[in-house]
């Protein structure tokens, strides 16, 4: 394991490589796919040979993303000079067949904010103040001397504006705005993004919310809000993954509320997200920790392939715990 490496050493390494492979976490939001997009396009301009990679499906939404329809999700056999992998705090972000193919054996340039992070790469720019790691390509990018296009200010935005709640949360800074406004000098669509990530959504989506949040659960005095969606309850509105997207928030913003959870079957795996609203206080990527996932204080998640009532219990009660 290495320790962080400077920006300048990074940005070099970088121009040197020739072949590149482009990654970020599995089930990618915003700031994986708009981070790792504007290095993929960046690294293409340069003329450089460039395979973008994402274990998952590539929500719908991000479909607007310059060079998301580039993404494949079947990692080439292909050797690569550098392996930049955005947004992942350790390797099992990348995801579980990614993570044992690429192993110890490449040349890894690690790029994230996660506090969690575990500096896995061979090299490490990893700033875990920074409210996205977008913000961090941005500096990299800078460091590099590349064009910053239009679209490449655009993926990066859409980073920025996704980790940051539109610039609600707390990790956003005086840097935050000075670098989005820096990406709308150089042509960021900013209306674009925001319209395609905060202006549409699907019928199944307002349907199967509606119902999820109806059935909403409080424990504790109200302090721990719990939203479930099963299976059965996804195909009876015939929703995806995509739809379930903003209900742990929604289960947040209730009043009184410290936590939220929110638990969805997909694949007969369990998915589960976490939310803190007052993450100096109580924080959930150690909840998350303890079941194997990870994330920040604000908002974690993991995953689980036990039964339902075998974690279920032990989780709601952690959770108390750490409201108590
Ligand atoms: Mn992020």
């Amino acid at each position: 394991m290495t320790k962080a490496t400077e920006i300048s050493k990074i940005a070099e390494e970088l121009l040197k490589a020739q072949k590149c492979l482009v990654l970020s976490h599995y089930n990618p939001d915003g700031d994986a796919l708009g981070s790792s997009l504007a290095v993929a396009n960046a690294l293409q301009n340069l003329g450089k040979e460039v395979v973008s990679y994402n274990e998952s499906h590539i929500p719908e939404k991000y479909h607007f993303l310059p060079g998301s329809k580039q993404i494949v999700s079947t990692l080439p056999e292909a050797s690569f000079d550098m392996i930049v992998v955005c947004d992942c705090g350790d390797v099992s972000r990348m995801g579980d067949l990614t993570s044992v193919k690429l192993g110890n054996h490449s040349t890894i340039l690690n790029i994230d904010h996660h506090i969690s992070n575990t500096n896995f790469g061979t090299y490490n720019l990893v700033e875990t103040e920074r409210s996205s790691t977008a913000e961090i390509v941005y500096n990299l990018l800078s460091e590099m001397k590349v064009e910053i296009t239009p679209d490449i200010a655009s993926c990066l935005f859409t980073g920025i504006l996704t980790d940051t709640g539109s610039f609600r949360y707390q990790c956003t800074g005086v840097e935050t705005f000075n670098i989005a406004a820096e990406l709308l000098k150089f042509g960021a669509r900013a209306q674009e993004v925001a319209h395609e990530i905060y202006e549409r959504r699907s019928r199944a989506s307002v349907l199967l919310c509606s119902s999820a949040l109806a059935n909403m659960k409080f424990h504790k005095d109200g302090k721990v809000a719990e939203v479930f969606v099963s299976k059965e309850m996804m195909d009876s509105f015939s929703a995806t993954a995509d739809d379930t997207e903003g209900l742990v928030e929604e289960a947040r913003a209730v009043d009184g509320v410290l936590v939220s959870v929110f638990i969805r079957e997909q694949d007969g795996i369990w998915r589960i997200s976490l939310r803190s609203s007052d993450p100096d206080h109580y924080d959930v990527s150690q909840v998350a920790s303890s079941f194997g996932g990870g994330g920040h204080k604000a908002a974690a998640a993991f995953r689980s392939k036990r039964a339902l009532e075998d974690f279920r219990p032990a989780l709601i009660e952690k959770l108390e715990q750490l409201v108590s």
